[in-house]
């Protein structure tokens, strides 16, 4: 059990580390941390972007678009499940982040969506995105990219090559 255990905290030291973020992005009132995406099967036509974006200041701000060039377009997005199903929506008014309130884009929830790839999102890789902002402007945000999600994704860890024959 104990053994366990240690394995289980070196393997999560081991992904910790290989985790890197890039440093954060402040603008005015705005701090934006943990900007990454995710590595995307060959043909994938989209992708999403996830952030902490943090406003210390006295009045709300909002996110009004994204852009990014390894888009055609990108969106400000909404996952959620309506009924039962997982939807995603458009966020048409933006994305609110309020005064001295912190808002998470996440898998599964709020997310910028880069629409129409160019190419596929490598793992180690960058993704540079612009947000813009009603109060604090344009920030320019350098999202790193992250092995591909084992959920939701089924071409996922696909490898290359002869599949391993059985002995007997
Ligand atoms: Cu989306």
């Amino acid at each position: 059990m104990k053994l366990i255990t240690s394995l289980a905290a070196a393997a999560m030291i081991a992904v910790a580390s290989s985790v890197s973020f890039a440093a954060e992005v402040v603008k005015g009132d705005i701090t934006i941390v943990e900007t990454w995406t995710r590595a995307t099967p060959p043909n994938a036509r989209a992708g999403g972007g996830f952030a902490k974006i943090t406003n210390s200041g006295s009045e709300a701000d909002r996110i009004v678009a994204a852009s990014s060039p390894v888009s055609k377009k990108t969106e400000l997005h909404e996952m959620a499940v309506v009924d039962g199903v997982m939807k995603m929506r458009e966020m048409e008014d933006g994305i609110a982040v309020p005064a001295g309130g912190t808002v998470e884009l996440k898998p599964g929830g709020l997310h910028i969506m880069f629409m129409g790839l160019n190419e596929p999102l490598k793992e180690g890789e960058t993704v540079p995105v612009k947000l813009t902002f009603e109060k604090a402007g344009e920030v320019d945000i350098i999202l790193s990219v992250h092995k591909m999600g084992a959920k939701g994704m089924g071409h996922g860890h696909m490898k290359h090559g002869k599949m391993p024959k059985k002995d007997n």
